[in-house]
């Protein structure tokens, strides 16, 4: 079922509730008001940092302060350690978490950019080695989860984290991971997968929010055999979407690139954060000349 669909069936049971409410009041009672004194919904409370605009998506930080800390490789199992970037500020409360792997024989720093880009927008951020550079995605995925185990239990930053608001990314057999990884636990809030490779191409089980992004001219997984079958496998039903980089190669998601980060922080907000703020810049489906095709489940497009 669409989170959309949730939310409006709530607001409308809460609506039914007021009224119902009413319907009761004694009848003794002074004509009721025109205007019914209703408390307003709560704000969701997981949203953090101001309303986004294009500029600030597209900005190389956000609008939070942010810090780093190293995980030793010796100090973990499950994960060869990595680097956390996190918001310096507690003002909020916690912050949702996504976790990020590299992709075959690459290490971290492959994917170093995405640290800060995503943190300063409002999330623990953890880039992983992992445990050999020749795992396969399958293995990503489940290192993907130790580390956000470790994350959410044993880290420095444990306290900064909502554990119930969990993501993971990856690049290549990395986001191949990612999907692994939102396979084998559904209560992940979100999942892309950069360039995404994989042996295995039916995820019609996978019941987590999944951006699936892909490069047009990517010839190690080329979106013929990877990010389409991913995409059009993933349920009809779950919030998907499928982007697809004008030009780009294999390796796009390895340096600062202003697409990728748009919509994976439109991504994670929407659907870790619930914050229906972003929603405005995936749907309807964003257009424009970095985008050679875009594809989604939204439920007014
Ligand atoms: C950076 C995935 C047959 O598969 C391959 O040749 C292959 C090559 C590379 C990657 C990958 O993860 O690249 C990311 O190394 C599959």
């Amino acid at each position: 079922m669409h989170h959309w669909f949730r939310r409006a069936v709530g607001s409308l049971l809460a609506l039914a509730l007021a009224g119902a409410g009413l319907t009761a009041a004694p009848a003794a009672r002074a004509a009721a008001p025109d205007i019914l004194p209703v408390a307003p919904l709560a704000a969701n409370p997981y949203e953090r940092g101001p309303a986004p605009t294009v500029a600030a998506i597209e900005a190389s930080r956000g609008p939070f302060a942010i810090a780093q800390t190293t995980i030793t490789a010796g100090s973990v199992t499950g994960f060869r350690g990595g680097t956390v970037y996190y918001p310096t500020s507690t003002a909020e409360g916690t912050f949702g978490a996504v976790a990020i792997s590299p992709g075959y024989t690459a290490t971290q720093s492959s994917v170093a950019w995405l640290g800060p880009r995503l943190a300063s927008q409002g999330f623990v951020v953890v880039t992983i080695d992992t445990l050999s550079r020749y795992d396969q995605p399958a293995s990503r995925g489940t290192q993907l989860l130790a580390a956000l185990d470790h994350l959410t239990t044993a880290s420095s930053v444990r306290t900064r984290i909502d554990r119930n608001r969990l993501a993971v990314m990856g690049h290549s057999m990395g986001g191949g991971g990612s999907l692994s990884a939102a396979n084998t636990r559904p209560a992940l809030q979100a999942a892309i997968p950069l360039t995404g490779w994989h042996t295995v191409k039916n995820w019609s089980s996978v019941r987590v929010p999944t951006l699936v992004v892909g490069a047009e001219n990517d010839s190690i997984a080329p979106v013929s055999s990877h990010s389409e079958p991913f995409y059009t496998s993933l349920p009809a039903t779950l919030d998907k979407a499928y982007l697809e980089l004008n030009a780009a190669s294999h390796s796009a998601p390895t340096s600062a690139n202003v697409t990728i980060a748009k919509y994976s922080i439109s991504w994670l907000k929407r659907f870790v954060d619930d914050d229906t703020r972003y929603e405005q810049f995936l749907c309807p489906a964003p257009r424009g000349t970095a985008i050679q095709e875009y594809r989604d489940t939204c439920p007014h497009s």
